[in-house]
């Protein structure tokens, strides 16, 4: 099969898997396709046969979505319920009114984003059920910033195979991290939140701006995100693993639900 077929298989099954969803879910999905960094890394698997194009397809599909109704009225907690850098601390003392995200590593447009022109970019909101790994679920309405918009405006190379998050928290004596790869960081429900259940989110649930990554278990959802880094390599950060319960736990990189 040609390059140029394969992709376009690819390109029906990714659509095909999101059909259901609407018009804003598909433009997520052309988005998804039209970025070259994206197209790269689905060019790096030369060899892709029926199970692969499966694997995809189930990559690139919803998580589900509940009713205003199915909120719980007590989302528990877990790991840390505060950034515990100096620099983090003084933003919260501040209101986060000065604290600026960044997005760089492996992109042509490093960007520098404060909270209010993040909040200013066209949102997502969504209705999903949490699980935690250590046995607990609740459902909340998360709002905030494709991840993918973030991606794009920041020129994501095209070498790029993963994007880190990194954290204002060490939760015991190390700092709090995680990574995704670029499937779930172009996943139309992949969200940089700051709101919840309608709310500025919330200190305890990772203020100013935690991460949504609907696919996966709770401890990929990094909480407290200051910096975000594209990479081809994750062997250089920490542990080496790709994430904090990765490094300390043995968890696994990829915490498919
Ligand atoms: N920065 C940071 N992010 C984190 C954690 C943490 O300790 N620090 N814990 C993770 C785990 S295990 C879970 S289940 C969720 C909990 O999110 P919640 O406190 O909003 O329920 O955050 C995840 N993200
Ligand atoms: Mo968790």
């Amino acid at each position: 099969m040609t390059e140029d077929r394969t992709l376009l298989r690819r390109r029906d099954l990714l659509r095909g898997a999101t059909l259901g969803g609407g018009g804003l879910i598909l433009g997520g999905c052309d988005a998804l396709n039209e970025n070259a960094a994206f197209r790269s890394a689905l060019r790096g698997a030369e060899k892709l046969n029926q199970m692969t194009h499966r694997a995809l397809a189930d990559r690139a599909a919803l998580a589900p979505e509940y009713a205003l109704s199915d909120i719980s009225p007590v989302f528990k907690t877990n790991g840390s319920l505060t950034g515990t850098s100096t620099d983090y601390l003084a933003h919260l003392a501040n209101n986060f009114a000065d604290w600026r995200l960044r997005v760089d590593g492996m992109v042509g447009n490093p960007i520098d984003i404060g909270l209010e022109a993040l909040r200013a970019m066209p949102a997502r909101t969504q209705i999903t059920r949490h699980d935690c790994v250590e046995g607990w679920s609740a459902i909340a309405q998360w709002q905030g910033t494709p991840l993918r918009l973030l991606l794009q405006k920041a020129q994501l190379s095209p070498r790029a195979k993963y994007i880190v998050f990194h954290c204002a928290d060490n939760y015991g004596a190390r700092p709090y991290y995680e990574s995704i790869d670029l499937i779930d960081a172009f996943h139309p429900q992949t969200i940089l939140a700051w709101a919840m259940n309608g709310e500025t989110l919330p200190v305890k649930y990772g203020a100013p701006v935690r991460l949504r990554v609907e696919r996966q278990l709770g401890y990929k959802h990094a909480k407290y995100v200051m910096r975000i880094e594209a990479t081809d390599d994750l062997s250089k950060f920490h542990g080496g693993k790709g994430g904090y319960w990765e490094d300390v736990g043995d968890y696994e990189y990829y915490a498919g639900i």
